[in-house]
């Protein structure tokens, strides 16, 4: 089994809001279709989620926030997740759609819930979820990041692979000339991001991919405009893009 994270900025155009880049997304479901093997899908909010969760002042811990920016961040991840559901229907997938309350208990995840998940996978159907705001408990709300998720996933589900789809080449050991990191090991690389987003940008998917190598689970950051790179990493072990190798356990 699988499990991609479609990273809100190669889902969306970050700098516009509520824009979806519809093109992009029909090319990586065209991609997604080529592989046979058991998947889940998580996406991120981009400038759909993000631009709301900003607007309203809302962040990953657990606070009392505005109501109405969580009804709103809500209802706008629905309508990204309605975009990406229709483009993998329209490319002949058959996506099953899990917002994360399906899963989630406050910001601990229901072991039960997402066991089945897997069952659901292994059936053919491709479970799909996503970042999104969510009750904690005593009026309290927070946003929990498609990155969070994919560690809850891997944690239960260890899949064989964890992919993160971004709007770039990989991981850069140097931002200006753009010099790829090709593999990890055992380290954790310090980064500078100069796109930070509500949820923490590229500092976060660093940090839930070098957690989810501990726990044994290989984890591969690839350009999402190129799906391509995708089918190779999962058909032919190809990685074209940045290896967080597993640590043993
Ligand atoms: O883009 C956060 O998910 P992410 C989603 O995976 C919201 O960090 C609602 C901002």
């Amino acid at each position: 089994m699988i499990l991609i994270k479609l990273g809100g900025s190669i889902i969306t155009n970050k700098e516009k809001p509520l824009s979806a880049k519809r093109k992009i997304i029909d090319n990586l479901a065209k991609n997604l279709k080529k592989i046979d093997e058991s998947i889940i899908i998580v996406h991120g909010g981009g400038s759909y989620g993000h631009y709301w969760s900003v607007k309203y002042d809302m962040h990953t811990k657990e606070k009392k926030y505005d109501l109405r920016g969580v009804a709103i961040v809500k209802n706008s991840m629905i309508e990204l997740n309605k975009i990406v559901l229709d483009l993998l229907l329209k490319n002949k997938l058959n996506p099953y759609c899990l917002p994360p309350t399906d899963f989630m208990s406050g910001n601990k995840p229901i072991l039960k819930k997402i066991q089945e998940i897997k069952k659901i996978a292994e059936s053919g159907l491709i479970p799909v979820t996503y970042g999104d705001a969510l009750w904690f408990g005593q009026k309290k709300t927070y946003i929990l990041s498609g990155d969070k998720i994919m560690t809850h996933l891997a944690k239960i589900l260890k899949p064989r692979l964890c992919i993160f789809a971004l709007n770039e080449d990989g991981l850069y050991s140097d931002l200006k000339s753009k010099k790829l990191i090709y593999e990890l090991k055992n380290e954790r690389p310090s980064i500078s991001d100069n796109k930070m987003d509500v949820t923490g940008g590229m500092t976060r998917k660093v940090e839930e991919a070098s957690n989810i190598s501990k726990i044994g689970v290989n984890v591969f950051f690839v350009n999402g405009n190129k799906p391509e790179r995708i089918v190779k990493a999962i058909k032919n072990g190809k990685f074209e893009g940045t290896l967080f190798r597993r640590r043993n356990v």
